[in-house]
């Protein structure tokens, strides 16, 4: 056993004496092990390092993740439910402070949690899954909606769409890949929806929509299903934040409603999969419909091609800046992603009429 592993987890008021530890699936962003412990009544546990990179500031993740954890956590008890640790995370305190989920070494911070026993992760969809995500990320909102602490912006921005036009007016401004004029065609037909797209932001301003708390990585990969392909909880839980509900709504549907992958380089693969939207929107809005405004839910369909429309810009604006976000495979990788959710948010705004007869009925 890695004895430098081992002083960390001792950080930790665990339960249980280490058995062993070892790598754990195959999280890019941040490290990821799983700490065996030797008694058969004490959990084992997933042990991370936070990557400080994406997350700078851990002591607010940490703060967020606390507060969001605790009261799920108060939720469920209320409720009377059981099994409790599998369907909400358990963050670990240190054993210096009690109050405090992460400890740091050499510089590094680590954080541990419960490992969720007897469950499984997804990493496609079908309409099936889908309806059950959406009531899972609907009923997360819920729980949350009224949570008392204020969460930080663990990115700042992250969902903005107009700050993420003022990144790509930027880079079209200063052209320092020199890769402006030979996708002119693709800059003009997105700025040409820019006033279209930032609605949001504009009502916010305006007070008619809320910010609530978000996960804001809705995949199908971030909850976990028991045996029987019921939904225990949520989880990868560092890009919860305040932010219009359409982030959790509509991430979804750009990854999961999408015919191919993101980065596809075929266009005729790619198009809005109306199956999915349907039963993805049934489940969202049977756990979210009780806190959801009239103006919200008539914004969904405009959300599925907001999040398209967000990833277009965003890849665009990294191919122009010379690839520097996003890892790229091949030079063009990222003007082929971007190429792909152009074409998707043409699709979904094909389909826009088609959502909202469709949500009308729910
Ligand atoms: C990034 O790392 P991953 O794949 O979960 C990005 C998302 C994008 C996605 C597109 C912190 O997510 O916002 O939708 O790539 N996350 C961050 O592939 O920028
Ligand atoms: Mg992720």
């Amino acid at each position: 056993m890695n004895e430098n592993l081992k002083a960390i987890v001792d950080e930790f008021a665990i339960r249980g004496t280490v058995a062993d530890i070892k790598p754990l699936g195959e999280g890019l962003i941040n490290d990821t092990l799983l700490v065996k412990t030797a008694e058969a009544d004490a959990p084992d546990y997933v042990l991370q390092r936070v990557n400080t990179n994406v997350f700078p500031d851990v002591e607010m993740l940490m703060g967020n993740i606390r507060a969001v954890t605790r009261h799920i956590r108060r939720k469920l008890e209320a409720q009377g439910a059981d099994d409790i640790d599998r369907r909400v995370l358990t963050f670990m305190p240190t054993k210096a402070d009690p109050d405090r989920l992460y400890a740091t070494v050499d510089g590094e911070p680590w954080r541990m949690m419960i490992f969720i026993a007897d469950a499984v992760t997804k990493q496609a969809v079908n309409p099936e899954s889908s309806e059950a995500a959406g009531e899972a990320f609907g009923q997360f909102q819920a729980m949350l909606a009224d949570i008392p602490e204020q969460l930080g912006e663990t990115i700042k921005d992250f969902h903005n769409m107009e700050f993420r036009l003022r990144q790509l007016n930027d880079v079209i401004a200063a052209d320092p890949a020199g890769r402006v004029a030979s996708v002119q065609p693709i800059i003009d037909e997105l700025l040409s929806h820019a006033e279209e797209m930032t609605v949001a932001e504009r009502l916010g301003r305006e007070g008619r929509l809320p910010k609530r708390i978000c996960h804001c990585d809705t995949k199908v990969n971030n909850m976990m299903f028991d045996r029987q392909d019921r939904v225990l909880c949520v989880i990868d839980l560092d890009t919860v934040m305040p932010n219009f509900i359409f982030s959790d709504y509509g991430d979804f549907l750009r990854t999961a409603a999408n015919f191919t992958a993101e980065d596809d380089p075929d266009m005729s693969h790619v198009g809005f999969n109306m199956d999915i939207f349907k039963a993805f929107t049934r489940g969202y809005l049977r756990s979210a419909k009780s806190f959801l405004t009239p103006l919200e839910i008539e914004l969904l369909p405009y959300a599925a091609t907001l999040f398209p429309y967000m990833q277009a810009v965003r890849f665009l604006w990294d191919y122009l800046s010379g690839d520097k976000y996003w890892k790229c495979r091949y030079p063009e990788h990222n003007l082929d992603r971007a190429r792909n959710q152009l074409q998707l948010f043409r699709s979904a705004l094909d389909a826009k009429p088609a959502m909202a007869a469709f949500i009308a009925g729910q």
